[in-house]
């Protein structure tokens, strides 16, 4: 083990700009991972000019932007923040799926890394504890593994 060649990220903000781009849906609990992204950027090193916040209406519109703010390559990393919530309808189904599709393919179209911060839950209860109560914060959980991936890519480039 000792001689095999191993790459792993750190967690330290090193000349990085980084993308939020967070749903309004659901903003009381939007916010609250938000908070925590932004947080968490700071704590790892990030400053307020290393950050730029994008707002859209809903999950379902985040992949579009994430795909343009990775595009014009601002962004060593992008933050998506979002919550879906099951209603009775398959709605939740098509909304989730098409966001975790879209955040993803742009991902790896543009080879920036994307924090996938969007709750999918089965109730307001279970969107709240994921959002910085009994489950941890999503947001915060999504940044850890941007910044990670940012300094990882570099460190394989
Ligand atoms: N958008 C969300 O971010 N969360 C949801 O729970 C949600 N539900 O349940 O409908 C939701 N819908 C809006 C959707 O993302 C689009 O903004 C809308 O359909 C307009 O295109």
């Amino acid at each position: 083990m000792e001689k095999i060649k191993a790459t792993e990220g750190d967690l330290i903000v090193r000349d990085a700009h980084f993308g939020i781009v967070a749903a309004r849906f659901n903003d009381f609990i939007v916010d609250s991972l938000l908070s925590a992204a932004v947080r968490c950027l700071h704590k790892h090193g990030a400053v307020d000019a290393d950050i730029e916040i994008v707002r859209v209406p809903g999950a379902y519109e985040m992949p579009l932007a994430v795909d343009k703010l990775a595009a014009s390559r601002r962004c060593d990393g992008i933050i998506a923040l979002g919550t879906v919530i099951r209603g009775g309808t398959p709605h939740f189904d098509f909304v989730a799926g098409e966001c975790v599709r879209g955040l993803s393919a742009a991902s790896q179209k543009h080879g920036v890394p994307v924090g996938f911060g969007v709750l999918t839950v089965d109730s307001i209860e279970q969107a709240i504890e994921r959002a910085g109560t009994k489950a941890g914060n999503k947001g915060e959980e999504a940044t850890l593994a941007v910044i990670e991936m940012v300094n990882l890519l570099r460190r394989i480039d």
